[in-house]
């Protein structure tokens, strides 16, 4: 092998080691499946609801409520239904705040300090229509 095949070979070893190394640290301090879901706030077919209705999360994961029609619209965390039934847990993730512009939206990250469990909510304006959702966050 002449000298300059060596030195090639060894330059691309090299890049792949570095390469290797680079990838897997970006990967572990990435938190890589951290997603986003939306819920819509009022159906597309004009119901009181939320859509989906049920979601499930992993911690770390961020739920984005979209206002979509029938405004106005909120998402208030009910004391009762969130773990440990924590009425401060519960109020941090509430936005009492109405939307009333299409489109508008507001957004929660379950963090990993949260415990995991089913969180329920309602529309305030809406309740009595049933207008509710759960996250349950694993
Ligand atoms: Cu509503």
């Amino acid at each position: 092998m002449n000298l300059i095949a060596v030195m090639t070979r060894r330059f691309s070893l090299t890049l792949l080691a570095v390469a290797l190394v680079v990838g897997s640290w970006v990967f572990s301090i990435a938190p890589a499946s951290a997603e986003t879901y939306s819920v819509k706030m009022g159906a597309d077919n004009g119901m009181l609801v939320f859509e989906p209705s049920s979601l499930t999360v992993k911690q770390g994961d961020t739920v984005k409520w979209v206002n979509n029609k029938l405004a106005p619209h909120n998402a208030v965390f009910d004391a009762q239904k969130v773990p440990g039934a924590d009425a401060g847990l519960a109020k941090s993730l509430s936005h009492k705040q109405l939307v009333f512009s299409p489109g508008e939206d507001f957004s929660v990250t379950f963090t990993s300090d949260m415990p995991t469990g089913e969180y329920s909510y309602y529309c305030e304006p809406h309740r009595g229509a049933g207008m509710g959702g759960k996250i349950t966050v694993q």
